[in-house]
């Protein structure tokens, strides 16, 4: 036992949690007769609960914790800037170094044609951000009502109303309703969504379609944006064809409409480049990051806006939009922090180059496990689509709940990964290596492998 993992009362933590504690994304019935996990420390890829286990976070927390667990030196950068300077707003007239220099670092690694930073405290946020800006953009070029903005079923850009209607959850859209001028479109899932015998080629382009039809359906002169996750994540770790996105940037040029590529979570080296943008040769207008900019250490996030729309709300006057958070100094000073030590540590090559490839290559052996439908994923992405039966995709019945066995027989033997619908997914901390990558596909296999004999 050491520091990172002290034993503790767990029981009654659990008590005082389920007394007091409204959990997120949690049925909240379910979580008070099973007891809450209390995770109370964490080095590199490893978690540690309040029982004392050892679990690999092959979630990186949320999606976020890129350079890995334990990093002192960013606790030092917290502390000393909490004493130089703990707070201050960038609202009428004023800055602080930290967010300067982060504005112009993020800029410096972002894609060519990004001119500008917005910061916020969350995805969330920047998604809130966006709609707004697009369509402030549109009423300063003169065409209030191109203010409609076209996303996909299953999409995820955050929580609050904003986020949660960009969106395409439908079970968060049930929940209090979604505002106007959003709409839908199908998600470019191929293993879901194609007909029998459609290439992952022609799908693509038929997906890609749907939005030069809903386009045409609402009027070009009312569609002020596209927004999409590169990859989807809480959807599923949705790879699209390659012909997708291309596409998809020809007919919003076509049609003039502003492309937001939602980075939150594939933003700071998940596929191997800085952005996806880069890996996909993606142009967008605005780029919402958060999550990997600070690996999770302290909650920032913030929008990268194109010259064209920053030409436009520079020139505009005020845009009367904010956080009391906005360009936060310790937040700053961290995210600038964790930056250099990708940079310094070299992870995003390391991705790129060697640890993302044999992730993939390890995850792609598991397709000929007999639950094993379909394997996605690049750089440190990964899904396996469960099956009942392989050759004609048929899905188990949900009340088996398939992947979720597989998630909580993984936990139990040390291996944090998420179950959505019938899918596991994964996103480990950038900095794994190779060993941890054959540990977690070892758990990984050994739960499949006791789920089967149960479903099967
Ligand atoms: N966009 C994307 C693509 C995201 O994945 C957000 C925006 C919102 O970011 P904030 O920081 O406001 O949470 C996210 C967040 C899940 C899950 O179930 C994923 C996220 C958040 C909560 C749950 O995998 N991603």
């Amino acid at each position: 036992m050491n520091s990172m993992n002290p034993v503790l009362n767990t029981a009654a933590l659990q008590q005082m949690d389920r007394d007091s504690y409204l959990h997120p994304f949690t049925d909240s019935k379910a979580l008070h007769e099973k007891g809450t996990r209390v995770v109370t420390g964490a080095k590199g890829v490893y978690i540690f609960d309040s029982d004392g286990n050892r679990i690999l976070d092959a979630m990186a927390g949320l999606w976020c914790v890129n350079i890995g667990y334990g990093h002192d030196e960013l606790a030092d950068v917290a502390a000393q800037q909490m004493k130089q300077l703990a707070y201050y707003n960038s609202f009428f007239g004023t800055a602080n170094v930290p967010a300067i220099e982060l504005a112009a670092k993020v800029k410096s690694l972002a894609p060519a044609n990004i001119d500008y930073i917005f910061f916020t405290g969350s995805g969330s946020e920047a998604n809130d951000t966006n709609l707004r800006m697009v369509r402030h953009y549109w009423a300063l070029k003169g065409q209030p009502e191109k203010r409609t903005v076209i996303s996909r079923e299953n999409a995820y850009h955050g929580s609050t109303l904003a986020g949660m209607s960009l969106g395409g959850m439908e079970a968060m859209h049930k929940q209090g309703g979604v505002i106007d001028g959003i709409a839908h479109i199908m998600q470019p899932h191929w293993y879901k969504e194609s007909q029998p015998g459609e290439s992952e080629v022609d799908f693509g382009l038929r997906a890609a379609k749907a939005l030069e039809d809903k386009i045409l359906e609402l009027g070009a002169d009312k569609v002020g944006a596209f927004i999409g996750e590169p990859i989807q994540g809480a959807g599923g770790v949705i790879v699209p064809p390659a012909s997708y996105w291309p596409e998809i940037q020809r007919i919003c040029k076509k049609y003039d409409l502003l492309l937001i590529l939602d980075e939150v979570i594939t933003g700071f080296g998940r596929t191997g480049n800085w952005f996806a943008a880069q890996t996909y040769n993606i142009e967008a207008d605005m780029i919402p990051f958060a999550k990997g900019l600070s690996s999770g250490y302290l909650p920032i996030g913030g929008v990268a806006i194109s010259k064209r729309v920053a030409e436009v709300m520079i020139d505009g006057g005020e845009f009367a939009h904010g956080y009391t958070y906005s360009g936060h100094p310790v937040s700053a000073a961290v995210a600038k922090a964790n930056i250099e030590i990708m940079q310094r540590e070299g992870l995003i090559d390391q991705v790129r180059e060697e640890t993302g490839p044999y992730l993939q290559a390890k995850l792609s052996e598991l397709s000929s496990h007999p639950l094993v439908g379909q394997v996605r994923g690049t750089g440190m992405l990964g899904a396996l689509e469960l099956v009942k039966d392989k050759a004609t995709r048929e899905p188990f019945d949900k009340d088996i709940e398939v992947a979720g066995k597989v998630r909580d027989s993984a936990i139990v033997n040390g291996l944090m990964v998420r179950a959505v619908g019938d899918c596991l997914i994964m996103s480990p901390p950038l900095c794994i290596t190779k060993a941890e990558i054959d540990e977690l596909i070892g758990l990984l296999t050994e739960a499949m492998d006791r789920v089967q004999t149960e479903v099967l």
